[in-house]
């Protein structure tokens, strides 16, 4: 039925003229929303803000899973994009069970995924045709916090890590993607603190180089998420993390003077995962996931064929020992 419906609104809205067409924004919606509303508002602007994702009390539990790590950090680290000032906590699926099985696992992030990236292919095999899903897998889980004093990076795609090619589009054609990102801010998120920047719907232009104005913030939406709000973008969007203009000292009692944002990706089951998750997450704690979360790390073959251990989908691997 679903399907129909949105076949039915792909001629609605093929038919209406450029002008007559919405201009791209950023949606605000509720997690009760049917599916297919949130798959429109992705299709159009390439990015949508779940309002109602989760709660503070997840989201406490989360940064104090994570802040022992975070403390760890230095403000040396220098990784391209991250301007030398990014703090960053890697391997974030095993340091936090709740970013793992709340966010990550979360079904309404999963079904987008599985929407926008799942690759549903029929073959030869003779004379007999042959259909085959291949299954997203978890690209990358990483936390990104920036203290004051950090510059706002380079608007970019993150789909470049995997030399994505995009051709401009009028609309949105499903396969488009590689990446589907998740961000769950820790702390509320403003243009002062270092909200993330995105361009709504670029994530249908081409490979030119982007124009952004003189100022280099046309088209650009501040994405200021209150805890509790979420981010869901597609891996061929424009965005990149804001400046952290607050001075020193401002922040609220009791909080960490830095914008916390937590960042998942997946990627297609067909593309190398970011982090490298059978050296990222050792077999033993692997056994302690969900099922869903064993299989996005990669152990369940995508089929047909890719991703075995002696010729077999690796998940015996997870019930021996
Ligand atoms: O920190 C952010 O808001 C975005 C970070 C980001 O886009 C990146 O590092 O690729
Ligand atoms: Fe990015």
């Amino acid at each position: 039925m679903a399907y129909f419906l949105q076949q039915a609104r792909r001629v609605a809205w093929s038919s209406l003229g450029e002008l007559d067409r919405p201009s791209p924004s950023v949606k605000r919606l509720s997690r009760s929303v049917s599916r297919l509303a949130l798959i429109e508002a992705l299709e159009q602007d390439g990015c949508v803000i779940i309002k109602d994702f989760t709660n503070q009390a997840t989201v406490d539990k989360a940064n104090d899973e994570v802040r022992p790590w975070l403390d760890q950090q230095d403000t040396g680290v220098t990784v391209g994009a991250l301007q030398g000032k990014t703090r960053t906590v890697t391997r974030l699926i095993a340091k936090s069970a709740t970013v793992r099985e709340q966010w990550y696992a979360d079904t309404l992030y999963q079904d987008l995924c599985e929407h926008f990236l799942a690759l549903e292919t029929t073959h030869w095999y003779g004379a007999r045709p042959v259909t085959t899903t291949s299954h997203p897998l978890l690209s990358i889980a990483i936390s990104f916090d920036i203290p004051p004093g950090t510059e706002a990076q380079g608007l970019h795609r993150d789909d470049k890590n995997h030399h994505a090619r995009h051709h401009p589009a009028d609309e949105y054609t499903k396969g488009r993607d590689v990446l589907l990102g998740l961000f769950v801010p820790g702390v509320d998120t403003t243009v002062a603190n270092g909200a993330t920047r995105v361009v709504p719907g670029s994530h249908l232009w081409g490979d030119d180089q982007p124009d952004f104005g003189c100022d280099g913030d046309k088209g650009v939406v501040d994405v200021e998420l209150q805890v509790g709000e979420a981010l869901i973008f597609l891996g061929s969007l424009y965005h990149g993390g804001g400046a952290y203009k607050k001075p020193l000292g401002t922040a609220k009692e009791g909080t960490r003077e830095s914008r916390t944002v937590y960042a998942m990706f997946s990627c297609t089951g067909v593309s190398r995962q970011e982090e490298i998750s059978f050296l990222s997450y050792p077999v033993e704690e692997v056994r302690t996931y969900s099922p869903l979360v064993q299989d996005r790390l990669g152990w369940k073959q995508s089929e047909p064929n890719l991703g075995w251990v002696d010729l077999k989908s690796p998940e015996f691997l997870l019930k021996s020992g």
